[in-house]
């Protein structure tokens, strides 16, 4: 077993891959069964030390997706679900996914998360070239380390059209135990095109537009204060895009998506938030959560009442259903200005069937996880980085660029390692916004925990990571806010 391997499952039980061939879908899954159309279970590879070989086709076309009874959208979906099917795998089988594309423009696909070969990895002009209008590209990678990852669309600002999706590789072994596995993909809603920072001109027409209207009680501490609209289609103020709302499940509260449980029971929720650029805190009414996994990877449990995801981040919480009744899953912007999403927590054994409406608890106090919380399973020993890139986020002026240290991707430097390395990136916010910062194809170290994105506080906020120089290639290091992303906020970091 090699370095990598064993870094990353030290702890957690691998077992054979004989044990690893069933396809069995969780129960309860919405998606399984439409997934369960595109879906094959083919014959084992020839090596005996593979798992089998899952294959899955995505179709990225245009299509309508219906977020609340009556509202509809023309937008870009895959398979024309939104979001995207459920792709749901078991740790050490081979994945082999056929991207079609059907849209009008270029697209790739990003198993954000996962530590894939180099040119398995999506970015268009880095990794591969991308997928042509009518072309299709096959993604051929292991399910491995298991976890809650996204897989996404890496061009432009596609992520904020609905090509997003969830994937999951289940463990062999869980090291916490539950009855039920649900995967929430938390999303800002963005009907219309969405329009890079450069090109606010005001072709939308959103001058004058109160967003958020009706919501606007202030409880979950989003930014509302201010004027808002400077003309143009971006919020100048606050540069967010008029998003409409917050969404689970593709969703708004007015339709919640809901995940059923009887009393007794304990129930994964897999959050996963590839969201455009919002950053949301989270918290159920009338139930705790326990945190079991942080961008997948398992972490000691820790109970909090709230917990915040910025783009990108994924929580695994278990939630002890001991309080019957039909609660609200809540999500709420911390940054920007898109009203709450909301999904339900429903008991099919209670008594009373109606919404126990509200802000939950965890909206009002009680214990809110923080990253400092987070005691990894798995570890990176702790230990002096061989090489360290201080790196200074900045932008957010009035149509200007947002950089890492003074430049703006592409035009700039690639961060340069040597395979072997431990590297650290310490990371300094001059910005008034938040930037959850990713790294491609490894996972890194933030306190006692792994990730493979971390939030960086806005107003000078700090964060670092280290990590292993040990997956050679060309990656990608990016803020997961698309936006500043296609604003210049990211580089590549090159393997010398
Ligand atoms: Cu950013």
């Amino acid at each position: 077993m090699d370095r990598r391997k064993f870094l990353w499952s030290a702890g957690t039980g691998i077992v054979s891959a004989g044990l690893l061939g069933r396809s069995l879908a969780a129960e309860g899954s919405r998606s399984a069964a439409d997934i369960a159309a595109a879906t094959d279970t083919i014959e084992r590879q020839d090596s005996g030390v593979t798992g089998p070989l899952r294959e899955f086709r995505l179709v990225a076309q245009q299509g309508e997706a219906e977020v609340a009874p009556g509202k509809v959208y023309q937008t870009w979906l895959y398979n024309g679900q939104f979001p995207g099917p459920e792709i749901r795998v078991k740790e050490g089988e081979q994945l082999r996914i056929i991207v079609e594309n059907q849209l009008p423009e270029e697209t790739t696909v990003h198993w954000h998360g996962v530590p894939v070969p180099n040119a398995m990895d999506g970015v268009p002009g880095l990794t591969q070239k991308p997928i042509a209008p009518g072309e299709s590209f096959v993604y051929k990678f292991e399910a491995t380390p298991a976890g809650s990852y996204i897989y996404h669309s890496h061009v432009g600002l596609q992520i904020d059209r609905g090509l997003i999706g969830p994937l999951v590789i289940e463990e062999a072994t869980p090291h916490v135990t539950y009855d039920r596995d649900y995967a929430l993909v938390l999303d800002d809603y963005l009907p219309g095109d969405p329009q890079p920072l450069g090109g606010m001109g005001g072709r939308r027409g959103m001058m004058g537009r109160t967003m958020g209207d009706g919501c606007n009680d202030g409880w979950w501490g989003g930014n509302r204060q201010g004027g808002g609209m400077m003309g143009g289609w971006m919020d100048m103020e606050r540069q967010m895009p008029p998003y409409q709302g917050l969404l689970i499940g593709g969703r708004l509260p007015d339709d919640p998506q809901v995940f059923e449980t009887k009393r007794g029971e304990r129930v994964r929720l897999r959050l996963i938030n590839p969201s455009g650029a919002t950053t949301v805190r989270a918290a159920i009414g009338g139930h705790r959560m326990m945190v079991t996994h942080c961008d997948g990877r398992p972490v000691e449990p820790v109970t909090v009442d709230s917990l915040v995801l910025g783009a990108a981040e994924r929580y695994d919480v278990i939630v002890e259903a001991t309080n019957p009744g039909v609660w609200p899953i809540v999500i709420a912007a911390i940054e920007g200005n898109a009203p709450p999403g909301r999904a339900v927590l429903r008991y099919t054994d209670a008594a009373a069937s109606a919404l126990r409406d509200g802000v939950p608890e965890g909206f009002r106090g009680g214990r809110q996880l923080y990253y400092q919380d987070l005691q990894g399973l798995e570890t990176l020993p702790a230990g002096r980085p061989d090489r360290v890139f201080d790196l200074m986020l900045r932008g957010g002026m009035m149509g200007s660029a947002w950089t890492i240290n003074g430049q703006a991707y592409p035009a700039a430097d690639p961060l340069m390692i040597n395979k072997g390395e431990r590297i650290r990136f310490r990371m300094s916010n001059h910005s008034m916004m938040l930037h959850p910062m990713h790294l491609h194809g490894h996972f890194f170290r933030v306190g006692n925990a792994l990730k493979d994105t971390v939030l960086v506080g806005a107003h000078m906020g700090r964060a670092e990571f280290d990590f292993v120089a040990d997956n050679p290639g060309r990656w990608f290091f990016h803020c997961h806010n698309i936006y500043h992303m296609e604003a210049g906020m990211a580089r590549e970091v090159r393997y010398a």
